[in-house]
């Protein structure tokens, strides 16, 4: 029977971080994913990195594209009836975010991890967790069709929103709290110039839109959708005309378009799974959590997972201590709430859910009151930078 110290399923950007941190500390893991290696680079997501992010990044050795590539940003633009105002991250806060697509992130982990010998089995299929509130803990799973187990110490489910491992737990053992959305989010990826050098957030009474970007040559848009909506139905022409109509008029009139490269519909929800562990398995990043990405937090949340689970395994195979392992949820637990209190306000602040007239009028005073308050942009600055770990 094959054993391993800690068995990490799911090889997205939590569960290779957590790899590569625990390979330096000398801990033994084994990665199980169920998709191709091509697949899970190829995937888009986000774009925004927190300052702990890429330090926690440089810290396990995976910073060195980052910093030659990474896009240093200052501040953001929130974009309301005709006017932008700018939220000057680092006059707010003394620190910067880093624009650096999450697909980056992914190669730069994945290459790392397995020059320096890491165990990644892609295309692996029917994991099922056993025993998890036994003295050893085991994982079942078919591979190039052999049916495999390890037994392991621990296991880390780094598997995403629709994984196993928060299935594996009894439902009994969990509480699950979740907000949905009645909007999606359609992305388009186009290789046209950024119609500006900062990220622009902008509400609008038709919907919200989102100018991001992924080097000064690949932009990355997004506009409001209803929750029903198929990429299908969305022509290159109408999410450009969309875009344009909920940008103020001079952004607009500068926007560069072009075939776009991608184009998917996200949909936005808020859930929660509280504890994030039961008995040897622990849930990190969007198994245990899952944020609307108006706020940038998803990816920088899954990285605060990694680090407290890093810092407590790391304790316990080091110095058999148990303190951290038991805290893990707690501490997680603390800034995961603040990330999706910050990511549902900004959310309901910028998004049209309804046909009443006041709820337009009240976004705008709120942003007037954003545009006008230092001590409410440095509140908004300060979440956006994200909580220190
Ligand atoms: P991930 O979902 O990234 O990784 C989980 C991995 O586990 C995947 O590779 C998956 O294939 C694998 N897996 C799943 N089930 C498995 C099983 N049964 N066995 C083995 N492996 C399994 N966040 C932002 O901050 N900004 C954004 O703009 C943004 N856009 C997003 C768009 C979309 C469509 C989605 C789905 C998410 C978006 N997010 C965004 C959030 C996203 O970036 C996540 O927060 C981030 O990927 C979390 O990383 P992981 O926790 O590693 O989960
Ligand atoms: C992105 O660039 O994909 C992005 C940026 C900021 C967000 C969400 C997505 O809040």
């Amino acid at each position: 029977m094959a054993h391993t110290q800690v068995v990490i399923i799911g090889a997205g950007p939590s569960g290779l971080l957590l790899a590569r941190l625990l390979a330096m500390a000398g801990v033994r893991t084994v990665v199980l994913e169920r998709h191709s290696r091509a697949y899970v680079e190829a995937r888009i997501r986000a774009g925004v990195l927190e300052p702990g992010t890429v330090a926690l990044l440089n810290e396990a050795g995976a910073g060195a594209r980052l910093q030659a590539e990474g896009l240093p940003h200052s501040g953001f633009q929130l974009a309301f009836e005709e006017q932008t105002h700018r939220i000057d991250l680092l006059a707010l806060t003394g620190q910067q975010v880093t624009v650096y697509g999450q697909t980056e992130v992914q190669k730069d982990l994945g290459a790392l991890h397995l020059a320096a010998g890491g165990i990644i089995h892609y295309e692996v299929e029917a994991i099922t967790l056993r025993d998890l509130a036994g003295r050893q803990a085991g994982v079942e799973y078919l591979h190039n069709g052999v049916r495999e187990r390890l037994d392991c110490d621990f296991v880390a489910g780094c598997d995403g929103a629709h994984g196993v491992s928060h299935q594996a737990i009894p439902a009994q053992a969990v509480q699950r709290f979740e907000r949905v959305y009645p909007v999606g989010w359609l992305g388009v990826l186009a290789n046209v110039p950024p119609v500006s050098h900062e990220l622009v957030y902008a509400n609008h009474h038709r919907g919200f839109a989102l100018c991001s970007m992924r080097s000064q040559t690949r932009s990355r848009y997004y506009i409001q959708c209803a929750v029903g909506d198929r990429v299908d139905q969305w022509s290159d022409e109408q999410f450009w005309n969309e875009l344009q109509c909920r940008l103020p008029a001079a952004m607009a009139s500068a926007l560069i378009t072009g075939p776009s490269i991608e184009k998917s519909i996200a949909p936005l929800r808020s859930q929660v799974t509280e504890p994030m562990r039961y008995g040897r398995l622990f849930l990190v990043g969007d198994a245990a959590h899952i944020v609307p990405p108006t706020g940038a937090k998803g990816l920088n949340l899954a990285v605060s997972d990694v680090r407290f689970l890093w810092e407590a395994l790391t304790g316990f195979y080091q110095h058999h201590d148990e303190r951290l392992l038991n805290e893990y949820s707690s501490r997680a637990l603390l800034r995961v709430w603040q990330a999706t209190r910050f990511s549902w306000w900004f959310t309901a602040l910028m998004h049209r859910f309804t046909d009443d007239p006041a709820e337009h009028r009240l976004q705008v005073a709120e942003l007037l009151n954003l545009a006008h308050s230092r001590a409410a942009s440095q509140a908004v600055a300060e979440n956006y930078i994200g909580a220190t770990f």
